[in-house]
C-alpha cells in the first residue's frame, strides 16, 4: 500500500513571517512529496509494502540507503508539519512543560541546548527533543534524514519534535542564518501536539 502527501492542516502562508510561503510551498510540495514518491519505489513489490513506516523504520536495514533516506525523509516530514501551527509559539503545555523543566531546569535552558544541537549539526540533518519509555528528555540531532526511531540512532527515544536544518528548509529566507530559522522555529511550535507526542512516547 503506497504512502500518500499528508495535506498541510493550514495554508503555506500561515506560518509567515517565521517560515514564509514559498519555501512552505517547496518544502512540502517538492521536497516532501520527493520523499513520499521515492519511499513507495523502495518498498513496492517488497514485503515492507504492507507495514506501517513507523515499522518500516523501526526494523530499518541501515545500509538500504533509498530506504533509510526516503523512509526518514517521508516521517519526518509529518512530523515537522504536525508540531507546527500558525497558532503556535509560547511556552511547552501541562505534562511537557513539567518534564522539561525538571529535565533541563528552565525552558530557556532546554531552548539554548535544542538550539545548539540544530547550530552544532554539520550539514543537512535534524535536531530532536525525544523521549524515553522512563519520561526522561534527550536533546539530539541526526544526519541527514535519519531519525531516533531507526535502529542505533541517536540513544533511540520517541521524536516529540524535530526541527530540520537542511538548507532546503530555510535558505530562500534566512540564506546563510541557520540562527535566526532556529530563532524563528519557536514562534511556530505547535505545543499541544507537542505534548500529545510526549505523552505517546512515555507510554
Ligand atoms: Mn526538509
Amino acid at each position: 500500500m503506497a504512502f500518500n502527501l499528508p495535506e498541510l492542516k493550514y495554508p503555506t502562508n500561515s506560518l509567515e513571517p517565521h517560515f514564509d510561503q514559498r519555501t512552505m510551498e517547496i518544502h512540502h510540495g517538492k521536497h516532501h512529496a520527493a520523499y513520499t514518491l521515492n519511499l513507495n519505489n523502495a518498498i513496492k513489490d517488497t514485503v515492507l509494502d504492507s507495514l506501517s513506516i513507523e515499522e518500516i523504520l523501526k526494523d530499518m536495514d541501515m545500509n538500504n540507503m533509498p530506504l533509510r533516506n526516503n523512509g526518514g525523509g517521508y516521517y519526518n516530514h509529518n512530523l515537522f508539519w504536525e508540531i507546527l501551527s500558525p497558532n503556535g509559539g509560547g511556552s511547552p503545555q501541562a505534562e511537557l512543560a513539567e518534564a522539561i523543566n525538571k529535565n533541563f531546569s528552565s525552558f530557556d535552558l532546554f531552548k539554548e541546548k535544542f538550539s545548539a544541537a540544530a547550530m552544532t549539526r554539520f550539514g543537512s540533518g535534524w535536531a530532536w527533543l525525544t523521549v524515553h519509555k522512563d519520561g526522561k528528555l534527550d536533546i539530539v540531532s541526526t544526519p541527514n534524514q535519519d531519525n531516533p526511531l531507526m535502529p542505533n540512532t541517536a540513544g533511540g527515544g520517541f521524536p516529540v519534535i524535530g526541527l530540520d536544518v537542511w538548507e532546503h528548509a530555510y535558505y530562500l529566507q534566512y540564506q546563510n542564518r541557520r540562527a535566526d530559522y532556529v530563532s524563528a522555529f519557536f514562534n511556530v511550535i505547535n505545543w499541544d501536539e507537542a505534548n500529545m507526542r510526549f505523552l505517546q512516547g512515555r507510554g
